[in-house]
């Protein structure tokens, strides 16, 4: 069996706006707030049925990219980073975030010029990585690096020439297991750290939610799936397609708190 992760404290999301369908996205395909929400409910329900805490954001209509909540904050233990998020649309997505987690960590603030986008950082036991990405630029990877340092955290940063974020690349599927996506990246960092790196067949694929002793794995990657579960993974496949098309994945849905001396996805 696969080392599992601890189980997180609480797991914040966020609701699906109408507004939706004027969510940023890389191929203008058509966009559905039903269908977003279908697939964030089946996400919620994942999360419930592995009995998590889990708290709901409410959505803001001025804000269509709201339910990606990972983006708003960096949760580094005792401590949390609120975000500037790289794409100005999305900074007013931030407020509210910062209100739902001030109760449960201490929160440090990002001033101009520096941006970041929490699906930007993947962490690995002390070590965050951090893309560099069209989102996240080095001053953002520098003041998330003041922060991480209070909770014994540092940040190994991570050119990338393609995709959304780093985690669209690769995410942990254990402690010690990473998925990644090689068309998008090396796996040169992640070796150098130590982590055993399996190849996704699926793009999606490569963005799992590891929490406690199961992995939430796209209804869209079912090779992906079929590789976890011969693994000994205990895997639950959500269908998060429409979001997908609006360059979701599944840790974009979530900030996940960690209960106190542990660390999660
Ligand atoms: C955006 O482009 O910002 C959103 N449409 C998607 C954000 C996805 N976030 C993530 O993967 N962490």
């Amino acid at each position: 069996m696969p080392l599992p992760f601890a189980s997180p404290a609480v797991v914040l999301v966020r609701g699906v706006p109408d507004s939706f369908p004027r969510a940023l996205q890389h191929l203008p395909v058509q966009l559905q707030a039903s269908a977003a929400r279908a697939g964030h409910e089946a996400y919620v329900a994942a999360l419930l049925d592995a009995g998590f805490a889990v708290h709901t954001v409410e959505a803001d209509e001025r804000c269509a990219d709201c339910c990606f909540i990972e983006d708003t904050a960096v949760i580094t233990g005792r401590h949390a980073l609120l975000t500037r998020p790289g794409a100005p649309s999305r900074r007013p997505e931030v407020g509210p975030v910062g209100e739902a987690l001030d109760p449960l960590v201490a929160l440090h603030e990002m001033d101009p010029p520096a941006t970041l986008d929490g699906g930007d950082v993947m962490r690995a036991g002390d070590v965050l990585f951090v893309g560099l990405s069209s989102r996240t630029n080095v001053a953002g990877a520098a003041r998330l690096a003041e922060v991480a340092a209070l909770d014994g955290l540092h940040v190994v940063p991570i050119h990338l020439d393609a995709g959304l974020h780093l985690k669209s690349a690769v995410t942990m599927a254990s402690p010690s297991l990473v998925l990644l996506n090689q068309a998008m990246l090396g796996p040169e960092p992640f070796v150098a750290a130590g982590l055993e790196v399996v190849t996704v067949p699926e793009a999606v694929g490569a963005n799992v939610l590891a929490l406690g002793d199961r992995v939430l794995v796209s209804a869209d990657a079912p090779h992906t799936a079929a590789i976890l579960t011969e693994r000994g993974f205990a895997v639950v496949q959500v269908s998060v397609t429409e979001l997908h098309k609006a360059d979701g994945a599944l840790t974009c849905l979530s900030l996940r708190v960690p209960a106190p001396g542990t660390w999660c996805a």
